[in-house]
């Protein structure tokens, strides 16, 4: 292997991608294929710690797949697979449960909104989810983990968890860093601008997904929450201003230029014509990619002959680690 440093990320078929995704996450591996070895991979395993229909995880598992690749990540440069393809991340998991304490995974806030929002389903898996995720960085030895601003406390304690594992044992992690989008780290919903936009929302209008079609896209858009002050500037951290600020990243990111410039382009303006120039705005953003994926997702085959691959050598990364860990901890290797 050459000295390019590894990036290691994946997401969740647990819904349709929105556009949180794609510019908290996606958007953002996409450019960093330049300059890295990346794995990207679909985190199937973490999507059954809340309940699912069956079919749908299998379904999604491929459609997230074809839009990576929609999105511009090449097969041919970066390794995408399916996470359950590759049974070293059950297995480092294992190991890794029992280097983690009860009293660190209880302070993590994901597993406390979802413990709240399925509180008839609190199980071992979602509450150990941490450890899972962080079997999946370190199996790579990952130098960078490109993630949105909601899965940094997942980062931190992954870290924590490989320091103490090398405390014990010596080098056997490479400890990774957390790699945040310059913009739309953290895009938030449409109807409640105060909470992530999030796939799992039950209200279709708080999200864009990367799969609506093109009216619903600048429909929803227009009908986003914004405030009665009709002045747009950006206020970080003000509650009322939080419709106008999310409007302001979201067209920050699709374009590319500065919030202070789109926000100075727009002041005196009235909330109408900004909002119906951000929704032409994220309409031509993602207008392409669906039409890549439109096609890609007919093509059953080559997405799965990519599976395939992206596992097999997936598993040659994650094998020397694996038996490094086995042997390490006294397992008959
Ligand atoms: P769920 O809402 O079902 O828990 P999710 O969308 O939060 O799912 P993933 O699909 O696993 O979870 O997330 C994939 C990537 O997208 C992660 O890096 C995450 O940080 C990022 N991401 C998710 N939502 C947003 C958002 N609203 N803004 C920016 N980045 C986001
Ligand atoms: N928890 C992540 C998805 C995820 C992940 C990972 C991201 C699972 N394992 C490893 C980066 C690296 C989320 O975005 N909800």
């Amino acid at each position: 292997m050459d000295d390019k440093k590894i990036i290691f990320s994946g997401t969740q078929p647990s819904g349709n991608l929105t556009l949180g995704n794609y510019l908290g996450a996606i958007k953002n591996w996409v450019e960093l294929q330049k300059d890295y070895h990346c794995i990207y991979a679909m985190m199937d395993l973490h999507t059954i710690t809340v309940r699912q229909t069956p079919a749908d995880v299998r379904r999604r598992t491929l459609e997230v797949l074809a839009l990576y690749i929609a999105c511009g990540i090449d097969p041919d440069e970066s390794i995408m697979f399916v996470q359950s393809h590759n049974p070293a991340h059950a297995e480092l998991a294992w190991v890794l449960n029992c280097y983690t304490y009860m009293g660190e995974l209880q302070r993590m806030t994901q597993f406390k909104d979802k413990s709240a929002r399925h509180s008839d389903n609190i199980n071992a898996g979602l509450f150990t989810y941490p450890v899972l995720m962080a079997a999946d960085i370190l199996l790579y030895q990952a130098d960078y983990v490109p993630v949105g601003k909601d899965q940094m406390q997942h980062i931190e304690i992954c870290r924590d968890i490989a320091q103490r594992f090398n405390a014990i044992y010596g080098d056997v992690f490479k400890i990774p860093e957390g790699l945040l989008s310059k913009s739309g780290a953290k895009i938030m919903s449409l109807q409640e601008p105060m909470k992530k936009m999030s796939k799992s929302d039950e209200n279709p209008k708080a999200y864009i997904s990367m799969m609506d079609d093109m009216n619903t896209i600048a429909k929803k858009i227009k009908s986003a929450v914004t405030d009665s002050e009709g002045v747009i500037e950006y206020r970080e951290g003000d509650e009322a201003k939080a419709g106008i600020n999310n409007l302001l990243s979201i067209m920050s990111a699709v374009s590319g230029r500065s919030i202070e410039a789109v926000a100075s382009e727009y002041s005196g303006k009235g909330y109408g014509d900004f909002k119906a120039d951000v929704a032409q705005a994220v309409v031509e953003c993602i207008r392409p990619i669906r039409a890549e994926y439109d096609r890609l997702i007919n093509d059953k085959a080559y997405l799965m002959d990519i599976c395939k691959k992206g596992a097999e050598s997936a598993g040659k990364i994650s094998e020397r680690t694996l038996k490094k860990v086995y042997k390490k901890v006294g397992f008959l290797v």
